[in-house]
Parts: structure tokens; sequence; C-alpha cells
């Protein structure tokens, strides 16, 4: 399979187009839509979550709910573009001047964009905004229907945000806890502290960034491979995280800690159960050893750097005069953690459901099913 996606922030709209999706995978578009609005919530977004309203329509290679196997053209309304259309047109002569931007923010895209394609910086925050990761939600959660109806799970729950560390003890009460909460957490005294310190950074003209963790329940041994550099599952769900805007980090398991450990303390010993195949005592490789799936959950924590727009913005210099001014101030959301643990759910049911075709390639999801229960049935009678 693959994707592409296109579409600019306050454009018409954001426009994907899937290839390779197996035909009769019945495709609810409620819930693409459920994980669309989820993306839109969280404490800490700015004004433009209170316009948009994110529902897919799908234009191509789906007839009723099913997938016919063609391409799936998708499309998300940007319903801001209203506010935006002499400006955000395309085949229209526009205003090229009343949102132009010349003060780059630092840690954004727009300094080296602007340089690298030669054009003003509003071209080139429009493609680089997070916007676009609605279309990367609407994709996934096709990959996600898939891999649900072979009783995949994905979930996700906020680790810490900026300096505040929230208690986790792995329980399945806390995960019900986290699915529900508005930060995605499990720990009720901890929203507390996580709302007094937005409170702190919206006082101060901050932005919030934070460690996420997702994991990915009931897969079986061998997806990915290790023959090959590219097609190691843990490089490619690393790439897939690493492209959603402002992660700068991701460990699998035990992660960095494990580079502090004897090697004894870190590998997870092979246990064998008569009917049930091999398993692990323990899972520190999170899930994923040799670039394939080891039978055990696979474990990632991301982490995200704080939105680079500030309202107390930093020095930059205004490219037409070439002095020291302050960075420009876009509308912006201060802390989009949250957010933003839709956003890897979502990629990452992508890369997932791109390794369970690779191992069972099929044109159609019967096919796909038999091939993936012959398969588990294999492991168990080892
Ligand atoms: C974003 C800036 C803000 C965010 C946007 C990402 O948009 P605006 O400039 O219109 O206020 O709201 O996120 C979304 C629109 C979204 O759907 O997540 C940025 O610069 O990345």
């Amino acid at each position: 399979m693959r994707y592409l996606t296109a579409g600019e922030s306050h454009g018409p709209k954001l426009t994907g187009i899937i290839e390779g999706l197996p035909a009769g995978l019945t495709l609810s578009q409620q819930a693409i839509d459920r994980a669309l609005q989820a993306r839109q919530q969280g404490p800490g977004r700015g004004g433009r979550m209170k316009i948009e309203q994110d529902e897919v329509v799908i234009t191509a290679g789906v007839r009723g709910e099913i997938t016919t196997g063609a391409p799936v053209a998708l499309e998300v309304k940007n319903r801001d573009w209203a506010n935006w259309e002499s400006i955000m047109t395309p085949g229209k002569d526009v205003d090229w001047e009343s949102k132009k931007v010349i003060a780059p923010r630092p840690g954004h895209a727009d300094l080296t964009g602007s340089l690298k394609y030669r054009t003003e910086i509003r071209n080139v925050l429009e493609r680089a905004s997070a916007r676009e990761t609605a279309m990367r939600v609407a994709i996934g959660s096709i990959t996600r229907q898939l891999l649900t109806n072979l009783g995949v799970q994905i979930r996700g729950r906020v680790v810490s945000v900026g300096a505040v560390e929230l208690n986790w003890s792995n329980t399945e009460e806390e995960w019900q806890r986290a699915a529900k909460s508005e930060w995605r957490v499990g720990d009720v005294e901890g929203e507390q502290r996580l709302n007094e310190q937005l409170n702190e950074a919206r006082r101060l003209g901050e932005s919030l960034g934070g460690i996420l963790e997702i994991q990915v329940l009931n897969l079986p041994a061998g997806l990915g491979s290790y023959v090959q550099w590219d097609r190691k599952l843990d490089g490619r769900l690393a790439q897939a995280v690493l492209s959603v805007q402002a992660m700068k980090g991701v460990s699998f398991g035990l992660g960095f800690e494990a580079a502090k450990r004897f090697g004894s303390e870190v590998h997870d010993p092979i246990v064998y159960h008569s009917g049930e195949g091999y398993q692990r005592t323990r899972n520190n490789a999170g899930g994923i050893e040799g670039g394939m799936t080891n039978g055990e959950p696979v474990i990632l924590q991301v982490a995200m750097k704080p939105i680079p727009t500030l309202y107390h913005p930093l020095s930059t210099v205004n490219l037409e005069t070439k002095e020291e001014v302050k960075a420009s101030i876009e509308r912006s959301d201060i802390c989009a953690v949250p957010a933003a643990l839709v956003v890897l759910e979502h990629v990452i049911a992508w890369e997932i459901a791109q390794a369970v075709l690779e191992k069972f390639p099929a044109d159609t999801i019967p096919e796909l099913e038999k091939a993936w229960q012959d398969y588990l049935d294999y492991l168990k009678a080892q």
C-alpha cells in the first residue's frame, strides 16, 4: 500500500489517496469521523479548533461501505477557508500581501522552507502545518479498521506533558481512564497538575510538548523482516512517527534505559506453553526483535517538542530589513499532546497494516483473513 496527502492549512480542503487496500473491507465512515473528532480535542488547543468540525468525504474506491480494490480518495474540508478565500484559492488571482509572514518562527519550517523553495513564508507554513495530520488520521483510520477486524488493538496514553510526570502502573483500569480522559492520562490527580501547568504556559505565552506511549496488541510474531535494512519494522515505525510534525524522538520498550543495563537485565527470556507457542517472560524489547514483531505487544514512546509558535516570541530576523525582531505570532495551540496521540495511533496503524499486507499479500479481505488465521494456527501448533 501507499498513500499521498495534499492540502494547505487554510486552503479549500485536504486530499488523500490510498492505493493497495484489499477489496471487500467494510468501512465505517462514522469511525473515521470519530477519529477526526478525537484529534481535535484536548486542553491547550487554539481558536482554530472552534472553527473546524472535521468530517471525511470518500469520493472513490468505496461502493456503499465496501472497498472495491480501486484507489480510495478522501477529502476533509477546511471550514476556515471561508475566511481565507481571497488569499488561499488555487487557480485565481489572490491577495499576496495581507497574510504575508516576514519574521520566521524559530523551530518551524518557516526560514529554511522559504530559502529552499525561494518563496514567502506563508507558502511554507501552510503546508508544514500540522493541519495535514487530519488527513493522515482519516487514512490511518481505514487501516485501523482493517486491523480491528483481525483482532489487533491500538491504544495510547500521555506519559508526561512539559515537566509534569503522570503516575502510571499499567492496569486495565488506568487504560480505560486514559481513553476517556481529555488529557489521555490514567492519573486523575495528575490532570489537575496538567491544567495548572497549562494555565501557567498560557500566562507566560509559552507552549508545551510531552511524551506519548502507543501500544499495539495481538500481533503475531514475524511482521517486518531482518533480511534488508528497509524492511525492519522498528525502523519503519520510527520513520512514520518522526514524520509527524513536532515529533523528535522515539524508543521501543525499555528504550534508552536499555543502554545503561547489563544484557541479562535487558533481553526477554523465552518460554514455551503447549497450545500457545512461544512467549516472553517480560517485554523490555517492546515487542520487536531483529526488525520483526516477536508476538509481545509493540510498545513505543515518542517525544514531542513544544509547538514553535509562541505568544511570547523568540528573536528572529525580518527577512526584508534583516533587523532583529520578534518572531511572528500566528494563532496557535499551546499544547497539542493529546491530539498528537490520536495522530500517532493512526500513523502506526498504517505501518502495521502495511507490514500485515506484506506478510499476507491479498487482493481481498477474505484471502487476508484466511492467511492470517492459518498463520496464527501454525504459530500455536509449534
Ligand atoms: C498549526 C496552527 C494552527 C493549528 C493547526 C496547526 O492553525 P491556525 O494557524 O489556523 O490557527 O490549529 O492545527 C490545525 C489546524 C489542525 O487541524 O490540527 C500549525 O502551524 O501547525
